[in-house]
């Protein structure tokens, strides 16, 4: 299978670039089969590492799956002999130090199914460049350290009446032929990833923002005409983030005019080329009937996290793909607080702190484990991962909770002040955070660098005589692929210590009750003086570091916290070790062959959270949640999967039978049928009022199941629509579901995103997504191969969310998932070497599973010649590299 092409590259080797581009000319008359692009760039020799007398190198321009039509230089054609087409690209000789090159190519949008460089969804041009989809459109020094400034022509015939590029529109007129042609300029230099176009026969809705010095941005959002009644939220949302960056960061927008785009066909969630974001459909669009909670929550999560890159990203960028983390760490982290201050703010660290758990900790445990900042990748879009984003965030956020709120604004100020329009690295951010506040991060940097989840062991100690209080902290961290020896990390360990009533103690002379243990070294005690009896200490509140930590809580202690630990984090988080250590019980005892007894403790200690009428509703469904078969199985190696699928239905049924009648009285209480809104108080009380109802149509009565069918007939909004079809399908009888299926089916038909919801709902059940319906979903007229979207709602839903038809004892569910992402591969290779995700986790399993996963992963390395994408994933988790 080995891949020719497939090449590693190592941050070591970064060089900066030998030539710059000042201005890009760019030029498209737009056919589906023959796009016609001419790029005119102005070049120069990049005087940083120009040397006197020199004979000048070659020019290197990055170029894919182009149609090279010719090559000019200062007007001249350049006669073959002076270029050379080569894979990857384009060599040019260079006899001067600055001159205007003009190449022209030819593409076909039509036919590129990769999603990279520009391509047609439903009859629109878009483009989605980053990281290396620029070099598909023509050719040029594909790497965010060359930025220049762009200028866009389009012309396109008069049915593509909306012509779209970054920056300001400076013409429009029509050909005599008939065409339309418009011009774009972006005043800001940029790097190529942040190019886009848009071509289409769109509509928009239109609103402006003034902005803290009292400018006004023109805000637009394009969207194909039926969907033009779904936008007002992502318009909000939009006015709420330009606002919140603004007060915040001090981050007021810089163009006169910002536009969304929502496509179909989009591999990602959304893109932030500069004043043209780019957006997944799913990712933008929403209206009370057709989206649910969840969807108008990443909406503006999602809106926000693109705008909010203008500054972190786009007026200062990565200088290479090895600082991806630079701004998207940083950026994750942004959009969350903002999330935080929209809603609740212990709601979205808990769902924050889930996602860590069970997906990025597996990755930093799986054959993919790698540093937020990487040493070397094969196919950079293999490193658009949760250890970047999502741990890349929980470092900025340590450097926060480090320092400190104002010391961390005084450092991101220096940060943008000095580098703003220049390409740097995650050491910049982090020098710019220590010379603005005179701080010593220098080992803290090592969470850049080291792979691998920390573990901390804590112990503790009591001394009623001394009154004296000890915490002692160990911290390791297990070897990863490459790295096998770890060093100390700078971890931040928030803690607190409650008294017998609950009450917080004060843990020094100042009186706080809460403090940063710095935890530097392999083993460290930290104590406490004054402490009149044994307390019982909060851990890692709020969760301050991107740890495992165990400390030896019994069932009693941990009941303790979830009544009065005053960090409502750590309350949840008290919930869920309960949880988790009555599912282990459980476990080991269906693992013995032995009779599974009745989960009492757990069951109390929800009855109690379920009679707390004072706790947020949001919160109160979070605690209720058990971990997710996934999250069980990332707790230890040598998983079965049978065992975790078995006892957490057990253990669910036993809550829901032991619960019932509060189940019922809460369900009742909260359902009130008040107008949607997307409100998080709202959203809290839907949530609570679906989980309610979920447990009690597991408990399996018959009028349990006619609340659901009256809540799912009623129709009242998409959230209470799917929980109740959810719960019909998973709990009802199975004719009455099909019937239900069909009903919800016939009514949205219309509506992708719907459809795409009534996929998932049918692929992620464990009762209805048999793998035989699965594929049958596959040959369904709304199933598109090629659009991403489908494919996760069906294909992923089902290998990821469906923890037990996946895992069949028969293999079955591996050898499909093995043909498709063999399939995709040809049309796709993104989205295959990102859907294979759950066959490299083989070595997690118990010997039955794991030789089955790995048959299956071997069977895609012999299939043929895999893309760059698959291949790096598929061999490194087979351990041939
Ligand atoms: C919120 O990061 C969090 C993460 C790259 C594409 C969007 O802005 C982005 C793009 C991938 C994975 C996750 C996200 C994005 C991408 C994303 C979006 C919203 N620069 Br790949
Ligand atoms: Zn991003």
């Amino acid at each position: 299978m080995k891949d020719s092409q497939a090449r590693t590259i190592y941050l070591k080797d970064y060089q900066a670039p030998d030539y710059l581009v000042d201005r890009t000319d760019l030029t498209f008359d737009l056919d589906p089969h023959a796009t016609l692009v001419t790029s005119r760039l102005k070049v120069r020799r990049n005087p940083a590492v120009a040397r006197a007398e020199e004979t000048l190198p070659p020019l290197w321009l990055d170029g894919s799956d182009l149609e090279l039509l010719s090559v000019s230089v200062d007007g001249e054609l350049l006669p073959a002999q002076r270029y050379q087409e080569k894979p990857g690209g384009l060599a040019l000789s260079v006899d001067r130090a600055a001159f205007e090159l003009e190449v022209q190519t030819r593409i076909a949008p039509e036919a590129n199914t990769s999603l990279e460089g520009l391509y047609l969804s439903n009859g629109m041009y878009c483009t989605q460049c980053e990281a290396e989809g620029f070099r598909k459109i023509t050719f040029y020094p594909d790497r965010p350290d060359v930025m220049s400034i762009f200028t866009t022509t389009i012309v396109a015939p008069a049915t593509y009446p909306v012509l779209l590029s970054n920056g300001n529109r400076i013409d429009s007129t029509t050909t005599e032929d008939g065409r339309l042609r418009v011009t774009w300029e972006d005043p800001f230099a940029k790097p190529s990833y942040l190019f886009a176009l848009v071509a289409g026969d769109l509509q928009h809705v239109e609103d402006h923002f003034t902005t803290c010095s009292g400018r006004t941005v023109k805000l637009q959002l394009f969207t194909e005409a039926r969907n033009i009644g779904k936008c007002a939220h992502a318009m909000a949302s939009l006015k709420h983030a330009m606002r919140w960056d603004e007060e915040v960061y001090g981050r007021e927008y810089d163009l006169d005019i910002f536009m969304i785009v929502a496509v179909d066909h989009f591999n990602m969630g959304a893109m932030e080329n500069k004043g043209l974001n780019i957006f997944n459909s799913a990712c933008v669009l929403a209206s009370p009937e057709t989206a649910t909670d969840a969807a108008f929550q990443r909406i503006e999560a999602i809106v926000a996290h693109e705008y909010f890159h203008n500054w972190s990203g786009n007026r200062v960028t990565c200088r290479d793909w090895f600082q991806l983390s630079l701004k998207e760490g940083f950026t994750v982290f942004r959009d969350a607080e903002f999330s935080a201050d929209m809603n609740s703010r212990a709601v979205k660290r808990i769902e924050d702190v889930i996602l860590l758990r069970t997906s990025q900790f597996a990755e930093d445990a799986g054959p993919m484990s790698h540093p937020v900042r990487p040493d070397s990748y094969m196919e950079i879009s293999n490193f658009y991962t949760l250890t970047v984003y999502e741990k890349g965030a929980e470092v900025v956020r340590m450097i926060h909770t480090l320092l400190g709120e104002e010391a961390f604004r005084r450092g991101s100020d220096l940060y943008f002040e000095r580098h703003d329009g220049c390409a740097v690295t995650c050491e910049d951010f982090v020098v710019a955070m220590e010379d603005a506040n005179s701080a010593d991060l220098k080992q803290f940097r090592r969470w850049y660098s080291q792979a691998g989840t920390p573990v901390l062991e804590v112990t503790d100690a009591y001394s009623e005589a001394n009154g004296e209080y000890s915490l002692t902290i160990r911290q390791h961290t297990p070897a990863t692929p490459g790295q096998n020896d770890k060093l100390p990390l700078h971890i931040p360990v928030k803690i607190g210590l409650l008294d017998e009533s609950g009450s917080p103690l004060p843990l020094d002379a100042s009186g706080r009750e809460e403090m940063v243990l710095h935890l530097t070294e392999a083993e460290q005690t930290f104590t406490f003086n004054g402490i009149a009896s044994r307390p019982l200490p909060s851990l890692l509140r709020g969760f301050s570091a991107p740890v495992k930590l165990r400390y030896g809580y019994s069932s009693a202690q941990l009941q303790f916290l979830m009544r009065h630990d005053s960090d409502p984090f750590n309350r949840w988080d008290a919930c869920q070790r309960l949880a988790l250590d009555s599912l282990c019980k459980l476990q080991q005892q269906y693992r013995a062959g032995a009779a599974l007894e009745s989960p009492d403790t757990l069951i109390e200690g929800f009855a109690a959270v379920l009679d707390d009428v004072t706790l947020d509703p949001a919160l109160v469904a979070k605690m209720l949640s058990l971990p997710s078969a996934q999250e069980l199985a990332e707790q230890e190696g040598d998983i079965d999967a049978a065992a975790i699928i078995a006892v957490r239905v057990f253990a669910r049924d036993a809550i829901a039978k032991a619960l019932e009648a509060r189940f019922l009285a809460r369900y009742r209480a909260l359902d009130r049928r008040k107008p949607y809104t997307p409100a998080a108080e709202d959203i809290a009380e839907r949530s609570l009022k679906n989980t309610c109802l979920t447990y009690l149509c597991a408990a399996g009565n018959a009028d349990s199941l006619t609340l659901a069918k009256t809540q799912f007939e009623r129709g009242e909004n998409m959230t209470d629509t799917a929980a109740a079809l959810a719960a019909l399908v998973e709990f009802g009888p199975e004719e009455q579901s099909e019937n239900f299926l069909e009903t919800f089916y016939q009514q949205w038909q219309q509506d992708t995103q719907v459809v795409e919801t009534w996929f998932g709902l049918q692929s992620g059940s464990a009762k209805f997504g048999a793998l035989e319906r699965v594929q049958k979903l596959m040959s369904h007229p709304a199933f598109d191969v090629k659009n991403p979207n489908k494919v996760r709602a069906v294909v992923a839903g089902f290998a990821m969310r469906n923890f037990t038809q996946f895992h069949r004892e028969d293999g079955s569910g591996y050898n499909f998932l093995a043909d498709q992402v063999i399939a995709l591969d040809k049309l796709n290779p993104q989205i295959a070497a990102r859907l294979v995700t759950p066959l490299t986790r083989w070595r997690k399993y118990r010997a039955e599973e794991s030789g089955q996963i790995r048959v299956a992963l071997q069977r895609i390395s012999d299939s043929g010649k895999l893309s760059s994408d698959l291949y790096e994933v598929v061999s490194k988790s087979l351990g041939q590299d």
